[in-house]
């Protein structure tokens, strides 16, 4: 596994503390290089282990940041680094994590009152003594008190983007241990929940000790939690991951019990007693001429637990998808043959909201297209952000431009193998207002209408917002619908049922935006959407060839919102999508 990702939250964090020093510029610089060490399709510490010259190949890195990064691998350390944390001994990473509190008010903060942790910022909120600080008031005092709760919860739980990753390498690892002869992760990871508290990796080996070791010898590890004869748990790049060991012959029970949930575990245990059988961990047994089940854990005859199919089939079920493993109908709906056909990978045809240098992406429109041509995609969309509330630098496009890029666009399309649509991303305004001229939005083969400002506001208003965004005669699909910043601030708190109904009756699409940071909406409010009717749009909104590949995580997201094919606009032949656009 590389490095990059390590190196890359190392300058972030730089970043962060020269900024609380009061440095201008710089930090944007070691940010904008943080970015491109983590999309480098190279591993860094082998471009450090060539030289500085050779570490100066990536987009944004210089003299300066190709030494640090030279020296962190010779030494462990950057001496200038240490040496912010010594002067100014806060816990950037968990202060910036509340909303609204930035790098410079935690400067402000340590200079004036001296707070350095989660715990003494909430202490001085609750006690007036911020809003006494100049620049503070009681309004920032109060919003700073009601997102620390949200922020310390979120330092416990990964976002899936950061777990998985990290996941996969774990699996390419033990996989190729010749020991190990079936390797899988279970628990939310397998259910691909958004956020994790931890990963979980489970082994089938008849050599236990020789697995632990690869395991725990990986690496990527930081830290050995505990090592035991068939488990152990280790921390990686901030995240927990537990591995458990088995015998192959109880591979597929151990699989079942450790995806979980919890919830949908016991409700099939219930459904098992009914049956007189027993579900556990090592398999399911027929207690039915056992006198206490209870005796022990492999009581009775066995009767399935070598694979995870032969667990279910015992109780005359099929195989539940583990993404809706929630207890939220599923066990149900198998008995009753009703289980969905799940959107799968290889159904998504198209892109819908994506983003180019013309506002805030990274590339052209020719390198955008030429990665999702490489995808085998049949359309794609350029969604560029229009001006509007939340648009600041100047970064969306006003009428004039946007008629400007559809003249762009026409040249790109010529040369494209798939069908390029162009469209934008509007804003939607506190009052569901769009900003862009009607004109120019009829012009457009795409609206993607969302909201970027105002993400406070109570439900009802938040509500009334987006349904009158979804009236908007030329809304086709309202993006990342609530906002949300996964572990970084909530969004809008909408009634996702009326907003769906409306998006229904106007024929719009809700978007499952596949950003791991965003997941928006997230598996719960999509299974509510589509069974208010309302159709679904899995997009990537990427800035970079490379996010074109969160559609991963939009596919699990749409799968744990029971999202079938044909509830999919962009998993819908062009002539369909075609009419169904506005
Ligand atoms: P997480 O890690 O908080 O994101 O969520 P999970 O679901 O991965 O939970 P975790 O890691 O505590 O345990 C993994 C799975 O193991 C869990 O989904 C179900 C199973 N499991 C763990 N403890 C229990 C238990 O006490 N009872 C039952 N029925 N299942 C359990
Ligand atoms: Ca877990
Ligand atoms: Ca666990
Ligand atoms: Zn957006």
């Amino acid at each position: 596994m590389s490095r990059n990702a390590e190196v890359a939250a190392l300058f972030e964090e730089f970043a962060d503390r020269l900024e609380a020093d009061g440095v201008e510029y710089k930090p944007n610089v070691y940010r904008r290089a943080a970015d491109n060490i983590r999309a480098h399709g190279r591993p860094i510490e082998g471009l450090a282990a060539e030289g500085k010259e050779t570490v100066e190949e990536i987009d944004g890195v210089g003299d300066a940041i190709s030494s640090k990064v030279v020296e962190y691998f010779e030494t462990g350390e950057i001496a200038e680094l240490v040496e912010l944390r010594d002067e100014m001994p806060v816990d950037i990473q968990a202060l910036t994590g509340v909303e609204g509190v930035g790098p410079k008010t935690v400067g402000t903060l340590y200079e004036t009152l001296g707070i350095t942790t989660l715990d003494e910022l909430e202490a001085a909120a609750e006690a007036g003594e911020i809003r006494e600080v100049k620049g503070f008031g009681p309004k920032t005092e109060e919003n700073i008190l009601s997102n620390v709760a949200f922020a310390r919860r979120a330092q416990e739980r990964a976002r899936l983007g950061d777990a998985r990753p990290l996941a996969d390498d774990v699996l390419e690892l033990l996989r190729g241990e010749a020991a190990a002869s079936q390797v899988e992760v279970a628990g939310s990871i397998r259910r691909w929940r958004d956020t994790i508290g931890d990963v979980d990796v489970l082994v089938a080996s008849d050599d236990a000790d020789a697995v632990v070791e690869a395991f725990t010898g990986w690496d990527g590890v930081s830290t050995v939690i505990e090592s035991g004869p068939e488990k152990a748990s280790v921390r990686a790049n901030g995240v927990r991951i537990d591995l458990r060991v088995v015998v192959p012959s109880e591979y597929g029970a151990a699989l079942q019990y450790f995806t979980g949930s919890k919830n949908h575990n016991l409700k099939l245990r219930n459904v098992a007693i009914r049956r007189d059988l027993k579900m556990n961990e090592y398999g399911v047994f027929d207690v039915s001429d056992v006198d206490d089940p209870d005796a022990g854990q492999r009581v009775g005859e066995r009767v399935a637990g070598e694979t995870e199919e032969s667990m279910y089939a015992a109780l005359d079920l099929p195989l539940v998808p583990p993404e809706l493993r929630e207890d939220t109908g599923e066990v149900e709906a198998a008995s009753e043959g009703d289980l969905p056909e799940l959107l799968e990978s290889g159904d998504v045809r198209g892109d819908l909201h994506t983003h180019t240098n013309w506002s805030d992406g990274r590339n052209s429109p020719e390198e955008m297209v030429a990665a999702a041509e490489a995808r085998g995609y049949d359309y794609y969309a350029v969604t560029d952000h229009a001006t509007g509330p939340g648009m600041v630098g100047g970064v969306g496009l006003d009428d004039d431009e946007l008629r400007e890029q559809m003249d762009a666009l026409r040249e790109v399309a010529a040369d494209a193998e798939l069908e390029l649509l162009h469209g934008v991303e509007a804003n939607i305004g506190a009052e569901g207002d769009i900003p862009t001229s009607d004109d120019v939005l009829a012009e457009l083969d795409v609206v993607v209408a969302s909201p970027h400002a105002a993400l406070d506001q109570d439900p009802d208003a938040a509500t009334d917002r987006l349904v009158r965004a979804v009236e908007h005669p030329a809304v086709d699909i309202l993006g990342h619908p609530t906002g949300r910043l996964i572990n970084d601030r909530a969004g809008l708190d909408i009634d996702v049922r009326r907003v769906a109904e409306a998006a229904a009756e106007h024929d719009v699409a809700l978007e499952i935006n596949s950003d791991p940071a965003r997941l928006d909406l997230h598996g719960g409010p999509a299974k509510t959407a589509v069974e208010a009717g309302a159709a679904i749009a899995v997009d990537t909104d990427a800035h970079r060839p490379d996010t074109l590949g969160y559609v991963r995580y939009g596919v699990h997201t749409a799968r744990r919102g029971w999202c079938e094919p044909a509830d999919v606009v962009n998993a819908w032949a062009l002539s369909d999508l075609r009419s169904f656009l506005h």
